[in-house]
């Protein structure tokens, strides 16, 4: 068994042990109430399932195992001379609760670069693909594809017993996420570079490679990878993409399956693709106004137009948060330390000044503050990564990291096949008349 695995399965059996005690102690306890609105309202914030690797705070965001992003960026081991937290940390932080040395961060590079290597036959699905295919529909298409090399899907088959799960679940996240940046890049350079693929370099670490494969050497990029791939990575259970991972999850489907319907949730507008639709409607707003260097004047006229036409502003807002959120404010530290003269970044900024005035004073918006989306992409331009309809890839990339993590969880604790209870709007009448009657 390997150092990480035998972490994880001395972990998961301690919670189990105490997570069986306080369920014989405490299962009856009510930890919720539901309103109707929230029945209608997209579940908002009511407490149904078991997130172990990170937790959202309205007001503070995001904390993976309990440490908020600035705090990571402190406690995460760094690659030689970088000043960004290495995903490897993350993850291993998320599965075993604990920031691995230096050592063991290596370790964990190693051990995904020799797991790394993607099966002929994806490839030839993709290619078997029109070249305009959306990247995200490729993307799912080749995480699917791979599954025929599920070890939970083989043992399952040949009759393994519950005990196990834990272990099959595994093997498969290590070796999908080993192996999802070579398909992300390929996506990439078939896309966008007529096909001319860079062969991976495993003496790098795992951002770094992704970017090397994708064609970007400047230590800068390799560093905002980095970056972007730990805070992308996970934004507790309730979120599409790691609900829909979770409950497909559930059904016993392997990691495979479930990854790709993950990564469907996230390719949604309102979700992942935000990231895509954020430039997008910058690039359309400078077009519009005729100037690289728009005014906030300007600015705020195309946001009443764009809400006018009855579209949201993408890049802002969110169910959860209530402030600008930390992913966001990662991004533009980032951005100061790196490339603050960037016009596109500068437009970012400006447009950070403008937006939240006018989406609170519509009166209906629960945050009007930035999301992760809305500085991504700037930064993604100013590096010469301008294939936009690529970038939400980038995000799912990361984002196998927490919702794979997240599912080993699941199966180590048994957790069982998900299914809430839906009602009819009949049920609900005649609920609400019941109770009128009672009054
Ligand atoms: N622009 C315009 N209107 C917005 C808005 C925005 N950015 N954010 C919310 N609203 C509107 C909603 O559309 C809703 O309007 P109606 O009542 O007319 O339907 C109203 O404000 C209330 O919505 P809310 O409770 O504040 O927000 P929700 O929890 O329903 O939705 C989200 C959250 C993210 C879908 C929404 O803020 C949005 O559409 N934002 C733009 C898309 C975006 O950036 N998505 C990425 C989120 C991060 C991620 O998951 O990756």
């Amino acid at each position: 068994m390997d150092r990480l695995k035998q972490k994880f399965s001395e972990k998961a059996s301690e919670l189990r042990s105490e997570i069986k005690a306080m369920l014989k102690e405490h299962g009856d306890t009510k930890v919720d109430e539901v309103a109707l609105e929230q029945v209608y309202g997209g579940a908002r914030n009511i407490k149904m399932m078991v997130w172990e690797t990170s937790e959202l705070d309205a007001v503070e965001g995001i904390r993976f195992r309990g440490f908020s992003i600035p705090e990571l960026e402190d406690l995460l081991p760094k690659a030689p001379g970088g000043n960004e937290p290495l995903p490897e940390g993350l993850f291993w932080l998320m599965l075993v609760g604990e920031a691995p040395t230096e050592e063991e961060v290596q370790w964990l590079s190693k051990e995904w670069a020799k797991r790394s290597s993607v099966p002929k036959h994806v490839f030839d699905v993709l290619n078997s693909l029109p070249l305009d295919t959306h990247p995200m529909t490729q993307f799912s298409i080749a995480i699917t594809a791979m599954q025929n090399e599920s070890v939970f899907a083989r043992r399952y088959d040949e009759g393994f017993g519950k005990a196990e799960y834990w272990d099959a679940t595994y093997e498969d996240t290590m070796n999908l996420v080993a192996r999802v940046p070579q398909v992300a890049a390929y996506i990439y350079r078939r896309s966008f570079h007529n096909g001319q693929h860079i062969a991976s370099d495993p003496s790098l670490d795992w951002a770094a490679n992704f970017a090397h494969m994708l064609g970007f050497e400047s230590p800068d990029f390799k560093e905002l990878m980095r970056l972007y791939m730990t805070i992308h990575a996970d934004h507790e259970g309730g979120n599409a993409s790691a609900h829909t991972t979770h409950l497909v999850g559930s059904t016993l489907s392997d990691a495979y399956y479930s990854l790709a319907a993950g990564m469907n949730a996230l390719a949604g507008p309102l979700h992942g693709l935000a990231n895509q639709e954020v430039i997008g409607w910058i690039l359309e707003m400078l077009e519009s106004l005729g100037t690289q260097t728009p005014s906030k004047e300007q600015i705020a006229e195309y946001v009443n137009q764009t809400l006018a036409a009855g579209r949201v502003v993408p890049g802002y807002g969110h169910a959860v948060l209530r402030r600008p959120d930390p992913r966001f404010m990662a991004q533009r530290r980032f951005a100061e330390a790196h490339l603050s003269e960037s016009p596109i970044v500068q437009v970012v900024w400006k447009i950070f000044d403008v937006v939240p005035g006018i989406l609170e004073s519509l009166g209906k918006v629960k945050n009007p503050w930035p999301n992760v989306d809305a500085h991504s992409g700037a930064l993604l331009i100013h590096y010469g990564l301008k294939e936009f309809n690529y970038y939400t890839v980038l995000f799912g990339v990361s984002r196998t990291l927490g919702v794979l993590a997240a599912l080993c969880w699941s199966r180590a604790m048994g957790m069982p096949l998900e299914r809430p209870k839906s009602i009819t709007t009949a049920w609900a009448k005649e609920f609400l008349a019941k109770q009128q009657v009672v009054a």
